[in-house]
């Protein structure tokens, strides 16, 4: 396995941001907390705050949500919400940034976390962007402008800052810089063997929602420098695009099982993957109109139809040479179980086997998924 020093910098990560963050607390800027990619950043920090995910990915915080919510819902959020209420007694020690954060944004996607939302309201200010369910209606776009320009005055009193067109042009331009750094490492991705694995490349993926927006950058410029100058060597491996549930930080069960049975991730369809950086948001428009259009494009499971979604897998499949996806959701995700469906289908019309799994945060089936993923690789091979 290739070693990359950017990687291994990102395990002092955490410790600085939490410095970095209560540093900024103490100077009087805004932190929110954030569960979803349809929240648009650049308002956020066109306010003058700073945000941190909390999308939780580890099941050590599970038992503890299940006190209080029905065993049969999503592992993630029911890691978030364990690990919100944790009161410490239960001598787990996690998400010591939640109790930092000022207000948090959230957005409503699927029924899971609607309504956990409405629960965290009791224990910290929750501000909820309405979502239009029906992207391609002619009155969505309007309708979630609108909802956008609410939230962008709810972050004004938050901060006290005027969120001007100016400041949201430099973070537009700001975030599309980052985008356009993934879309290079992705580029990079192309070439058989690719330069990194998909494991490696997770890690920053997963870190994107945690680190400040300079931090990210450095991150990433570190490691493209890394990447780029590495010839690859070595045996071709079935290139495998995973698509589905997002994957937390935590949560990187299942490509680990992938890439220790024999394939390598080329492509990650979800939002730690291609949803979160994919388009560009228009520099030239308006900014709020050009944010609204960029965000209300993201291809989420919550979304209906959501055949765009569809469209990005075969695309994607066919730039990087995918010879099989790794269909992955999280049990009681009923959005993207549902789908898969419609991928399958349009899947084996392009003639790409697909791998459907379906699992939560514990370790009780990694040999059992393995035993499936030895079965798909041999038949890849
Ligand atoms: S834009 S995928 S981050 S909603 S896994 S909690 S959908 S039951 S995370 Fe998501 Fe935004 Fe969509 Fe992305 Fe519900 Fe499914 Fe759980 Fe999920």
């Amino acid at each position: 396995m290739q070693y990359f020093k950017s990687l291994e910098d990102l395990k002092n990560s955490y410790s600085m941001r939490i410095c970095q963050i209560a540093d900024e607390r103490k100077s009087g800027k805004k932190l929110v907390g954030t569960f979803c990619l349809f929240v648009p950043d650049e308002i956020i920090f066109a306010a003058g705050a700073d945000r941190i995910i909390l999308c939780g990915g580890k099941n050590d915080t599970v038992s503890i949500a299940e006190q209080y919510l029905p065993r049969n819902i999503c592992p993630l959020v029911k890691s978030s919400f364990g690990s919100i209420v944790n009161d410490g007694r239960s001598g787990i020690r996690s998400c010591s940034h939640f109790s930092m954060v000022d207000m948090i944004i959230a957005e409503n996607t699927c029924d899971s976390k609607k309504k956990m939302y409405e629960l965290l309201g009791d224990y910290v200010p929750t501000y909820v962007i309405d979502l239009p369910q029906r992207p391609d209606s002619p009155e969505a776009l309007n309708y979630f402008l609108g909802e956008l320009e609410k939230f962008k005055g709810a972050m004004e009193q938050l901060t006290g800052n005027k969120v001007t067109t100016e400041r949201l042009k430099e973070e537009i331009r700001s975030s599309n810089e980052t985008r356009h750094m993934f879309h290079r490492l992705y580029e990079l991705r192309k070439q058989d063997p690719p330069p990194i694995n998909g494991v490696d490349l997770l890690k920053i993926l997963q870190k994107q929602y945690f680190l400040s927006t300079d931090e990210l950058k450095k991150s990433l410029r570190m490691l493209i420098d890394e990447v780029e100058i590495i010839r690859p060597e070595g045996t071709h491996k079935p290139r495998i695009m995973i698509s589905g549930c997002p994957m937390s930080g935590g949560n990187t069960k299942v490509p680990e099982i992938i890439e220790s049975r024999g394939g390598i991730i080329v492509a990650e369809e979800s939002c730690t993957g291609t949803r979160s950086f994919w388009d560009m948001v228009d520099e030239d428009k308006e900014p709020m109109l050009a944010l609204a259009e960029r965000y209300i494009k993201i291809p989420c499971s919550c979304m209906s139809p959501n055949d765009r979604r569809v469209d990005n897998i075969l695309e994607l499949a066919r730039d990087f040479k995918v010879e099989g996806v790794v269909y992955y959701t999280l049990q009681f995700c009923h959005g993207y179980n549902i789908e898969k469906h419609k991928v399958q289908q349009a899947l084996k019309k392009a003639g790409i086997p697909m791998l459907f799994i379906e699992t939560d945060y514990s370790n009780s089936d990694i040999e059992q998924i393995g035993l499936r993923v030895d079965a798909f690789m041999e038949m890849l091979s």
